[in-house]
């Protein structure tokens, strides 16, 4: 059995989400072959020398699965885009690019954040543009910790500001552009997260697109066995329930 989850946004003011991602990681991971993980796992990463107890912790409790067997794949989030190989050597996971093509219940599926999907959200896809360019990346990962510690919070704020105003077609993702990926790489499932709209929307051609949702008041999981995928939550007291 293989687990995808995405969008936890993990941070010390939320040790609801963190408890139930750690009984997560006992209780469900432990069994898995594999977990991935498909970004914005936390709320917030300005770089690997800046890491802080919390977020070590959490790259322990991945290393303690991995121990028993189960290989973790961390892919970016438009949060944490900075996760270096410091963090993936503490937590002995590995970086997976977005996107990435994996076999999933017999068949290719296309892993994906899902927020370059969002195309028609014209000023998150410049900035992304931007962030993501190798040059900035080499500045901004050699900023001094408090550059950095203003600059995602201006950008946060900024953000917060921008998203209220967006319209909520802009800010899900581009059904022509899902179309594009999909066809690129020959898939008929694609699972992302990012739009904290999860749901199983069943495509033309009998194709499907699988998104994750945030944990916020309940968590979200994909299971993946031999022959299906099901699309999961997890309520943060205990024990898990398909939809
Ligand atoms: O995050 P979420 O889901 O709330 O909103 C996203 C888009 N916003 C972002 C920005 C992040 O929230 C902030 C990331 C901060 C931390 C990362 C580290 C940063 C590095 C700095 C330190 C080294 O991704 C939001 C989308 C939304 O998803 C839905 O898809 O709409 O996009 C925006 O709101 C962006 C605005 O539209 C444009 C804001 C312009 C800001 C211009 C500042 C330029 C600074 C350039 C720096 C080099």
């Amino acid at each position: 059995m293989i687990l995808l989850i995405s969008d936890l946004h993990l941070h010390e003011e939320r040790p609801d989400i963190t408890g139930a991602f750690l009984a997560f990681l006992q209780q469900q991971a432990k069994q898995a072959q594999a977990l991935y993980i498909l970004g914005d796992f936390f709320e917030v990463w300005i770089g690997d020398d800046a890491m802080t107890p919390f977020q070590r912790s959490i790259a322990e409790a991945l290393s303690a699965v991995a121990a028993s067997g189960t290989q973790i794949y961390l892919m970016h989030g438009n949060r944490d885009f900075l996760i270096g190989d410091d963090f993936c050597q503490l937590a002995d996971c590995t970086l997976l690019k977005d996107p990435s093509l994996v076999q999933l219940a017999g068949e290719p599926v296309l892993l994906m954040h899902g927020d370059s999907l969002c195309t028609s959200d014209r000023s998150y896809i410049r900035l992304r543009r931007v962030l993501r360019n190798p040059l900035i990346l080499f500045i901004l990962r050699n900023l001094p910790l408090h550059k950095r510690q203003r600059l995602a919070g201006d950008l946060r704020q900024k953000s917060k500001t921008s998203t209220r105003m967006k319209a909520s077609d802009i800010t899900d993702v581009n059904a022509e552009e899902v179309t594009r990926v999909m066809a690129r790489y020959k898939v008929r499932t694609l699972i992302h997260g990012h739009t904290h709209r999860p749901a199983i929307h069943n495509l033309a051609d009998d194709k499907q697109r699988i998104v994750l949702g945030d944990w916020d008041t309940q968590g979200w999981y994909i299971e993946a066995s031999a022959k299906q995928l099901t699309l999961q939550t997890l309520p943060f007291t205990a024990t898990s329930a398909a939809v």
